[in-house]
């Protein structure tokens, strides 16, 4: 059996319901434990859709996702939970406070953890300042944080849930260059062991993926690393460039 955590999609079509076209055809990659997989394409490629197959927000139309060479349909929920984080494009916080967010999949958690998930997110700052500090509360839909803010406290939740698969899809776009940059370099260590699926606007974040995904209306149009990419693709190429 591959190890636990890597993402299998073999030959994964999939269509929205009542849609005529598939949104995505053909999808076929293995995310392993200890690489990045980056997935790139232009705004409609399909990149989120093709992340939410893998917590089973859809049903792949045909086609098989296995998680740790067990098919998705076999695993469960609790266990598909337990075992992926993702970190939405759009994150979303529950009303509540910052620590009820946090330990939303980490129930059992040590606040020293807690707050090392936020460190490692470059949250602790802006929480320890807040009165209340994790006791600070959250309005519904997170509106009295900022965009910024909300990304990094979804960053700092999937950390702490210590899952085996992390989903990141465009987690990184509301930071500044800088806050990004520190960021990428403290997941390293904790995200090692783990497969790291992370779908990117900006190449200059995913130079040094382990494997890079070209998605084009729905299909992998070319796969590699960003050197590789760069001699074979004129897609990655116009994706670089632009
Ligand atoms: P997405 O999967 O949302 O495309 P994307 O994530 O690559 O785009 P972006 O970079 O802007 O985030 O959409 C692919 C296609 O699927 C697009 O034509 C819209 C359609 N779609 C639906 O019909 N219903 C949905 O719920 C979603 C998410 C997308
Ligand atoms: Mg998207």
């Amino acid at each position: 059996l591959p190890e636990p955590g890597t993402v299998e999609f073999k030959d994964v079509t999939f269509g929205y319901p009542g849609a005529e076209a598939p949104v995505l055809s053909n999808i076929s990659f293995t995310a392993k434990p200890g690489q990045t997989t980056a997935i790139i394409g232009s705004t409609g490629a399909g990149k989120t859709t093709l992340l939410n197959l893998i917590p089973r927000l859809y049903d792949a139309t045909e086609g098989e996702i296995l998680i740790g060479g067990v098919p998705l349909k076999e695993l469960g929920r609790e266990a598909i939970s337990q075992n992926i984080s993702a970190v939405p494009q759009r994150p979303y916080l529950f009303s509540g406070t910052i620590e009820s967010n946090l330990r939303f999949g980490a129930q059992d958690a040590e606040e020293e953890e807690l707050w090392e998930a936020l460190r490692i997110a470059q949250a602790d700052g802006f929480v320890s300042e807040r009165e209340g500090q994790l006791e600070s509360k959250i309005s519904q839909g997170g509106t009295n944080v900022s965009g910024g803010q909300r990304q990094r406290l979804c960053i700092a939740r999937a950390l702490a849930a210590k899952p085996k698969t992390y989903l990141f899809d465009d987690s990184f776009s509301a930071l500044d260059v800088s806050t990004d940059a520190k960021l990428r370099a403290a997941l390293v260590e904790p995200t090692k062991d783990a497969a790291v699926i992370i779908v990117a606007q900006r190449v200059s974040t995913i130079t040094d993926a382990d494997q890079i995904l070209v998605l084009d209306h729905g299909e992998i149009v070319a796969r590699g690393t960003h050197e590789e990419l760069l001699e074979s693709s004129e897609t990655y190429q116009e994706i670089v460039t632009s």
